[in-house]
This record gives structure tokens, sequence and C-alpha cells, in this order.
């Protein structure tokens, strides 16, 4: 007789009792409140928000994957957040900064892979208030500030735990953290589930949660619905959405995108990410890094930032632009600069950005990007050097001017195009918009 093993024999049992299920077999419809949906309308009509990625691994200047990356262990991890004490941070800068470079909304990161919560978490001492000298909520006294300056608030939340020894089996990532080999993963989820539910009872309105890391571990026992549910259940406005880089599932309000224009795949996350019909967000770094990262010089410039934003409001997207604020509370100046050089040119175009949509007729090209509110069509000449640019022809334009001072610009309307003549030494450094009025 042959001898099964016993881990054999061990993984055939788990199987059996186990359920097992795939991330997008979860797909009971979901039909979204009506205060949802108003939150969307919200939510497209944003169009620009600000990404914070902030936690104890600031303090080492390395970036938020520095856990995994250097191969820490959860206990030579643990002596960060005594060296976490962010006493410059000032939620009133911060969310006045947000206001300053034209945004709508902030979504933080309430806990990263490293498990670490911002928050004054009862369900154990792995948070600020209880681990690090600073001893203070920082996620209470941001969403104060936002709801006092009119800002909404989203929490950024991982799946992926590098900490907790109850998500096993482990996934991809945080190998090296020294953790036992056991562990229950749905008293894990409970785990996340108890902590979603502090910040959706004790934070006021929350904007949305915006999930990461299932990626690490895509085909495990989630019970993704199961926390949506629980998310609208709380607060029905709240929108959900995940960077599992694929398909929206039921349960969810948005389709977000790391690194990307939908449609593309640069950032390679992007390959199964199709299309779908929820608002749509992009998220974007100024250097290369999410968190803190003290060597990362290579700063975006402010033109290719606004570029994104308008391409992004092209594709129908909003942008979501972070920064990884330094482990003292304050965010680096060449965030600040570039922030505040954005805002100034949306305080002149931005009517050209909120409250659009993606002008479908012409989407996306090299030179540029056109969207639509109402009855004028905003054309963002981003890379075009010559005098004429011809667009396939549009509804009858009635008159046409920039944006940015009230210049007219002459139109011809041809059988097969329309034509602008952009005046010459009217340029905008960033983005020339032209503003078509079809009424
Ligand atoms: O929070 C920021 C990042 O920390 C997080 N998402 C943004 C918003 C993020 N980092 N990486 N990713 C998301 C995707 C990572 C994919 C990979 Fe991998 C991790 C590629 C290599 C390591 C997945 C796991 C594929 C192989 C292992």
């Amino acid at each position: 007789m042959k001898i099964v093993s016993y881990s054999i024999r061990v993984a055939l049992l788990a199987a059996l009792l186990i359920p097992y299920s795939s991330v997008a077999a979860q797909e009971t419809p979901y039909v979204p409140s009506k205060e949802n949906l108003a939150a969307r309308q919200w939510f497209q009509d944003a169009r620009f928000g600000l990404f914070i990625h902030w936690g104890v691994y600031s303090v080492l200047g390395k970036g938020e994957w520095v856990m995994n990356n250097d191969r820490m262990t959860k206990s030579e991890y643990e002596k960060l957040p005594p060296r976490f004490n962010p006493t410059r941070y000032d939620a009133a800068q911060w969310v006045s900064l947000a206001k300053a470079a034209g945004m709508k909304y902030i979504t933080i990161t309430s806990k990263h892979h490293d498990g670490f919560a911002m928050w004054n978490t009862k369900q154990n001492s792995w948070n600020i208030v209880d681990a690090t000298p600073y001893g203070k909520d920082v996620l209470k006294a941001l969403a104060e500030e936002c709801r006092k300056q009119g800002i909404k608030l989203f929490f950024y939340h991982s799946h992926l735990d590098w900490y907790q020894n109850e998500y096993f089996p482990r996934g991809r990532t945080g190998l090296y953290s020294g953790r036992p080999e056991y562990g229950n993963f749905d008293k894990y989820l409970d785990y996340m589930d108890d902590q979603l539910t502090e910040l959706l009872t004790e934070y006021g309105p929350v904007a949305g949660i915006w999930f990461d890391g299932i990626w690490d571990k895509k085909d495990g026992p989630w019970r993704l619905r199961r926390t949506y549910d629980l998310i609208h259940k709380l607060q029905p406005a709240a929108l959900v959405g995940n960077n599992h880089h694929l398909k929206p599932f039921a349960g969810e309000d948005f389709q977000m995108f790391e690194k990307d224009l939908p449609g593309q795949n640069v950032s390679g996350f992007s390959s199964g990410s199709e299309v779908g019909n929820l608002p749509l967000e992009t998220c974007d770094t100024i250097n290369g890094a999410w968190g803190y990262n003290e060597s990362d010089k290579r700063f975006k410039s402010t033109k290719q930032l606004i570029h994104y934003l308008a391409r992004a409001a092209g594709h129908n997207a909003n942008f979501l632009l972070n920064v990884g604020p330094k482990p003292d509370g304050t965010i680096q100046d060449e965030f600040v600069e570039r922030l505040r050089e954005m805002g100034a040119w949306l305080s002149k175009n931005g009517e050209s950005i909120y409250g659009t949509r993606g002008y479908e007729k012409v989407p996306p090209r090299n030179w540029g990007a056109v969207t639509q509110k109402g009855d004028t069509i905003y054309v963002h000449v981003l890379e075009w050097q010559d005098e004429v640019l011809a667009l396939p022809k549009l509804a009858d334009v009635k008159s046409a001017r920039l944006l940015m001072d009230g210049t007219v610009v002459k139109v011809d309307q041809l059988a097969d195009a329309t034509l602008l003549h952009l005046p010459v030494g009217k340029r905008d450094p960033y983005d020339t918009v032209v503003a078509l009025s079809t009424k």
C-alpha cells in the first residue's frame, strides 16, 4: 500500500475543510445606496486628491517597504515606534496645503503593510498612541481639520499585514518577519473588520476606504464582500476601492490604477485592469517613492504633474497625487513647491478639470487631452508647437477663448475637421486650455 505522507494528508484535509474562494468569485449583486451614488458623483467632480503615505517607516527614510526589503524581523521593526515623534505635525497645515494645491480630498494610510495603526486602535498596542512617544492620534486630528476646511477624507487600508501572526499562511511578501508557522486567517480578517469598524464609527464621515495589498495572496480566502458590506452598513456613502489591479468586484464603488492612466500598463501592475464603468482614479508619486525616501531626488516637474492631471481628466479619471511626510511631521519643500504651483495653475484653469468628464469624441492624444462640462469643451494643449491644431470635426463651436485670460481663439470649422488657431506668444508653460463654447 502506498503510504501518503503526513503533509499531503494534511493538505488534502485542509482543501476539503477550508472554503477557498478566489477573490473574483464573490459576485452577489450589489445595489449601491442613493447616498453612495451621490458620493460617486461628488468623487468624479472632485478630480484631484492628495495621497499621504505616513508611518513609522518614515524614521528610516527608505520608503514604506523597508521592513520587507531590508528583511527586518518584527522585533527589529519594533524599534521604530519609540523613535517616531512627529512633534512638527500640524493637521491644519497639511489640509491647507491640499487646498492650496486645488485638491478636494485626502487619502491617508491608516495602516500600511507593516500593520502599524496610525490611529488609537483598541485592538492592540501596535499603534501610534500606545507605541510612540508622540502618543497622539494623527488621524483624529486630520479628520477634524478636514471637516473644518471642507475636504473629504479617505483611509488607505492594507489587507496585507507583515506584523500580525494570524496573517497566515503568508503570501509573497513579509516572509522575513520571524513569525510562527501557524495562525488563523479568519481571525485576522475579524481583526481587520474590527479595525475598520473603529475607523468608520469614530472619525466622522469617511469618504471611502482605499484597499491595497490583496495581490500578496490573491487567491486567499478573503471575505471581501463581507467587509465591503460592513463598510456600507456603517457608512452608506463611503466609497470602496481596491488596488487589486483587476476589473472591479461587486461591492466596489470606484476603480483605481497605480502609476497608470486607465487602459495603460506602463507600471506593469495594470495588465488585468480592464476599464469598467465605475468612477476612475489613478495615483502616482512626485518622486519615485510613496513613503518618505530621503535619497530619492527624481522629482517630477510641475509641468509633468499638471500634464498627468489633465491626461487623467481626459481619461475621465481622478488624480491622487502622493506625498510621504517626514518623520518630524513636515512635508518636504520639493513637494510643497510643486503642489503650490499646481494650485496656482488650477486657480486660473480649474474649470477645465473640476466637474468635467473626459470628452469621448476625442480621447487623449499625444498632444493633449479634452474634457467637457455642460456646453463647453476644454482642449488641453500639452505638447503642440505649431499654430494650428486640427481636431476631429466637433459639434458646432460658437466661440472659443483661452481659459487663462479670455483671449479669443480663431476657429475654422471645416467639413471634416475643426481647426484651432492658437495665439502666438500666449502659451501657458504647463497646459494651454482652449474653452470651446457650443451654445
Ligand atoms: O502603497 C503604495 C505601495 O506601497 C503599494 N501600493 C502603493 C499605493 C504597492 N507597492 N507595490 N505594489 C503595491 C505592488 C507590488 C507588487 C510587487 Fe510583488 C511586490 C512586485 C514585487 C513585489 C507581488 C508581490 C508581485 C510579486 C510579489
